[in-house]
């Protein structure tokens, strides 16, 4: 393997509780609430699809894109307010080893995810040096389950999907994976991510032996 690409929210922090929080926000402003188990759809998700779905919980119908994208704006104000006040403490346990192990091996390292506010989330952690390429929802057109932000870190990093091992946390990140003919190794329960070639609980459980093997 030559290269690693990492999903953001949920594989190097968790950031879905201060997406929950936000989108809740919003939902309550319309005289809604929505459930932790039902926000579980929205990870890997991209923000207009969540509001999709939020909408849909909600009864809501008929809103135009105007408004939509007003509400969308609402919420990233306030998930913005959460975001900024993160720290590198937030970093999930052994990510930053893991990836550190990675360059120290020679194995590139990238980012890929949905995210528009990635760049924000790695300043604040003070990863953004970590990766050799970052790949977010600013540069991706088609999302999860559709390769093109694992393809395109393949190609900022100037290999080929063959050589790439791809860490996700959502079921439409490990077919985007795969789908992209790369190896992903899934971050949660095997149950949920069946399609992965393994997976761990966590990166502080993964290593490079174990990617050797893969
Ligand atoms: C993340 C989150 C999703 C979120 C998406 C877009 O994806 O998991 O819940 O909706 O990014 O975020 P933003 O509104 O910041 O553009 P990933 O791919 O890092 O897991
Ligand atoms: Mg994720």
């Amino acid at each position: 393997m030559k290269a690693c690409i990492f999903d953001l929210d949920g594989v190097i922090v968790d950031t879905a509780i201060y997406h929950y929080q936000a989108w809740k926000r919003l939902a309550n402003e319309m005289g809604f609430d929505f459930t932790e188990e039902q926000n579980e759809h929205l990870k890997g998700v991209s923000r207009m699809a969540s509001l999709e779905y939020i909408l849909s919980w909600g009864k809501i119908v008929g809103k135009t894109d105007a408004e939509k994208a007003e509400m969308a704006t609402r919420k990233n104000k306030w998930y913005n307010e959460m975001i900024n006040q993160m720290t590198p403490a937030e970093i999930l346990p052994g990510a930053r080893e893991f990836v550190q192990s990675c360059r120290d091996a020679g194995i590139k390292t990238a980012i890929g995810s949905a995210s528009k506010n990635t760049p924000t989330i790695l300043n604040k952690l003070q990863l953004a040096r970590l990766f050799d390429a970052v790949v977010d929802g600013n540069s991706v057109t088609n999302p999860k389950p559709d390769p093109e932000v694992f393809l395109k870190g393949a190609i900022a990093l100037g290999v080929t999907p063959e050589d790439c091992v791809v860490f996700e946390d959502a079921v439409a990140g490990v077919e985007a994976a795969k789908n992209g003919g790369m190896k992903a190794v899934g971050i949660g329960s095997k149950e949920t991510l069946s399609k992965a070639d393994l997976v761990v609980s966590g990166l502080d459980k993964f290593s490079l032996e174990m990617l050797n093997n893969l």
